[in-house]
């Protein structure tokens, strides 16, 4: 798939949730086989990086273009996936790997989402690295906020500019007052670090309603805008 150029970003849309515009994109990698189907990373990204890079080095097949595409619209931003794996290892050998993923982007552009993996490890450079690109005017977020290893000793050690609340408490908080008052903590909770929030997974007006009533900064989900390719 990748010798024939089938694996590359699809993007989606951040919404402001008070003007309801396009603030920025994420870019997603998608691997469109012959076939027309159309595969997520969890299907292909361990086996891809390993055959890509040793180091896990972030895939950058249409990288460039999509991120020139997303940032076209003045104040626009454009934000990419990076394992905190990718990121401890690259605390080490400085920033040039950036330019390889986002081209000529202006920096202020630019976020980075970290992402938890499989692999249990230590923060270790984490902090380090995550200050190196603020210095840089680079923004990064918290992904999947809520679950996993993304969670409150995370925010303690990171210093981020951005929190994505994790699309399963966006789903619940619709469903029952208490999950509704745990959104809305996890909501004041980001800003009292001085952080963004964004909640994820918004698929119906009823979520769309809430998280914006709650005072959420940004919202995502296929209600806004599914992943599609720039060309869409
Ligand atoms: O971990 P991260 O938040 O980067 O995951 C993004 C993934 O979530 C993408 O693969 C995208 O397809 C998926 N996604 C985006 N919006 C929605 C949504 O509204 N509902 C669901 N179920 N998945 C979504
Ligand atoms: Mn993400």
């Amino acid at each position: 798939g990748l010798q024939r150029d089938e694996v590359g970003y699809h993007v989606q849309p951040v919404v402001n949730a008070r003007t309801l515009k396009v603030k920025g994109f994420e870019g997603l990698i998608r691997w469109e086989r012959p076939n027309g189907e159309i595969l997520g990373p969890g299907l292909f990204l361990d086996t891809m990086t390993k055959a890509y890079d040793a180091r896990t080095r972030p895939p950058t097949q249409n990288a460039h273009r999509v991120a020139r595409w997303a940032v076209f619209d003045m104040g626009r931003s454009i934000a990419f996936n990076v394992s905190t794996v990718f990121l401890n290892r690259a605390a080490e050998e400085g920033l040039g790997w950036v330019q390889d993923i986002v081209g000529d982007v202006p920096y202020n552009r630019v976020v980075f989402e970290l992402v938890e993996t499989a692999v249990e490890q230590r923060d270790g450079n984490l902090a380090r690295v995550v200050d190196q690109l603020r210095a840089k005017g680079i923004r990064v977020a918290l992904d999947d906020f809520g679950t996993g290893h993304s969670t409150l000793s995370r925010l303690r050690a990171l210093p981020v500019d951005i929190v994505k609340i994790d699309r399963s408490f966006v789903a619940r908080a619709t469903r029952s007052p208490r999950d509704l008052e745990l959104l809305r903590s996890m909501i004041t909770l980001i800003r009292s670090v001085g952080a963004e929030s964004v909640c994820e997974g918004i698929e119906t007006q009823a979520q769309l309603e809430t998280v914006r009533m709650l005072g959420t900064d940004s919202m995502q989900g296929f209600l806004l805008g599914k992943p599609r390719p720039i060309e869409a």
